[in-house]
């Protein structure tokens, strides 16, 4: 219970419109997504400014409550999620959306932490820029969660992840002080990058209120492929080819497997499958230009000829409208939703080096097949990044709760798998509740220890998202 005079001074500071305590409303700020994740919370309260987030985080610490900051409630780790004991207080950003500043000749957006992605986007576009980070929640995530988890997505390959976009920060510290480290500046070799602690920290050391990013040229053309694969070695190769002949303008380039690609067409409504038969594997090609006219269909079309001859590729399908762009990444991006229908899945978000993809899979498909018959296997991903969701569902006919009973051992063969490839337990969603402690046992020592050393020196009193990451 939070005492009265607490509850007072919070509504004193951002007033009725600032707080949910009524327990039907709460309800969407303590569970995620996919239900996978669910807390309670005493509390939400929702700030309109930096100052008004320095004087809630300020009375927290003053009284010892714990906050968890929540931004679209989007993530897939239950980082924004607070525990079961109904004490912490949910620190949502969503009523922060002013976009601060547009900076077209130094190519900067400054924008605060509750503005959604895809109005960032829009706001990019309208200055005549792009900002390029895109996802399937991009509809509804914020900047300060795509800070906070260092968020990839499907032009990591091009343009870098949240990390690369983000040139400075503002952050109200655990004990409400405010950095402003708002500085637009491709170059500052002052010392430490502090900003670089607070993105991926996932709300374990700060508030983030506002960012300065990064915007680039507007892009004017794109060419999409849909193509046919007969293994993920052959994807690797294909990169290579695709690569080599477009240089930067290759954008995209997301593998799925015949089983993620089943479960969009089983459960995502207006998908079809472009080839009239099955195959093995799939990428979608993205190729993007700041030219209007950018010859892209041909240089797309000499990249695939060449992956057919050489055996790379079975069959390809070049998007001839908006639609048909649409459509093809209506499939992609439907994967997770698709997913969800076929029971509780397990998601494993892991990376390897690009090359070492193929000997990913084959061994930890084989191990998981022997050791769990019938378990069906849906992998797909950024590969151009080394990144795959190597996600898990029930075989047919399970039940939840004995395909469950095996989460830990599964878990166990992919993560192994992925460590002895030198690879990442998480690429790009971050650790949250979910993965705190595979990172005990996968992460080094010595970084574990750095990181709770980092971790008592912002927050020596263990206020901020307690239980998360570490
Ligand atoms: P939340 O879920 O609210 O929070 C995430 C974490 O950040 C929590 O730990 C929270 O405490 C912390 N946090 C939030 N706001 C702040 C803040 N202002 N200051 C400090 N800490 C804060 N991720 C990818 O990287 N690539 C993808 O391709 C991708 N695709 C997705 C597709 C779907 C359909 C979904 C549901 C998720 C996807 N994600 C992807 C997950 C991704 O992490 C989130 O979509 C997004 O980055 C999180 O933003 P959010 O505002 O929803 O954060
Ligand atoms: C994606 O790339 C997201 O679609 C979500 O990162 C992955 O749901 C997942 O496992
Ligand atoms: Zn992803």
């Amino acid at each position: 219970m939070l005492p009265d005079e607490f509850i007072r001074e919070i509504e004193r500071i951002v007033g009725a419109i600032g707080i949910v305590r009524d327990a039907e409303r709460m309800q969407s700020y303590l569970s995620d997504w996919r239900n996978a994740y669910r807390g309670d919370a005493a509390l939400v309260i929702r700030p309109a400014s930096t100052e008004e987030v320095a004087s809630v985080v300020r009375l927290c610490n003053q009284y010892q409550v714990t906050l968890v900051p929540q931004g679209g409630n989007t993530g897939l780790c239950g980082g924004s999620i607070p525990d079961a004991s109904g004490t912490q207080v949910v620190l949502s950003l969503t009523r922060m959306t002013r976009i601060r500043e547009v900076d077209p000749a130094n190519e900067t957006i400054t924008v605060e932490a509750g503005v959604i992605l895809q109005t960032l986007q829009e706001a990019a576009a309208e200055a005549g820029r792009l900002f390029p980070l895109a996802l399937g929640a991009q509809g509804s995530c914020t900047v300060g969660g795509n800070l906070a988890t260092n968020a990839g997505g499907t032009a990591v390959l091009r343009y870098g992840n949240m990390r690369d976009l983000a040139l400075g920060l503002e952050v109200v510290l655990p004990d409400g002080r405010i950095w402003n480290g708002l500085r637009g500046l491709r170059k500052d070799n002052t010392g430490y990058d502090l900003k670089q602690l607070f993105i991926g920290s996932e709300g374990t050391l700060g508030v983030i209120t506002a960012a300065v990013l990064k915007l680039y040229p507007a892009v004017r053309s794109t060419t999409t492929a849909w193509v046919a694969l007969p293994s993920a070695q052959a994807a690797v190769e294909l990169i290579g080819v695709i690569r080599e002949l477009c240089g930067d303008r290759l954008t995209g380039f997301e593998l799925m497997s015949r089983q993620s690609v089943e479960f969009v067409l089983s459960h995502v409504a207006g998908c079809s499958d472009p080839f009239a038969e099955p195959h093995p594997w799939y990428v979608l090609i993205e190729l993007s230009d700041t030219q209007p006219d950018a010859p892209l269909n041909q240089l797309l079309e000499v990249g695939i000829g060449e992956a057919l001859e050489r055996e790379l590729a079975i069959d390809a399908v070049l998007a001839g409208s908006e639609a048909q762009v649409a459509a093809l990444w209506a499939m992609r991006e439907g994967i997770s939703e698709a997913q969800n229908h076929e029971g509780p899945s397990l998601k494993h978000d892991i990376s390897v080096p690009v090359s070492s993809i193929p000997a990913f899979i084959e061994a930890t498909n084989q191990r998981l097949i022997e050791q769990f018959p019938g378990v069906r296997i849906v992998a797909y991903g950024h590969v151009g990044d080394g990144n795959l969701h190597y996600n898990i569902s029930k075989p047919i006919g399970c039940q939840d709760a004995v395909f469950k009973a095996h989460q830990e051992a599964i878990m166990r063969v992919i993560y192994d798998v992925t460590m002895s490839l030198r690879g990442s337990i998480s690429a790009e969603h971050g650790l949250g509740q979910a993965k705190r402690d595979a990172a005990k046992h996968y992460k080094d020592p010595l970084e574990l220890e750095l990181m709770r050393a980092l971790k008592a020196t912002f927050d020596p009193k263990g206020l901020m998202n307690p239980g998360k990451v570490l």
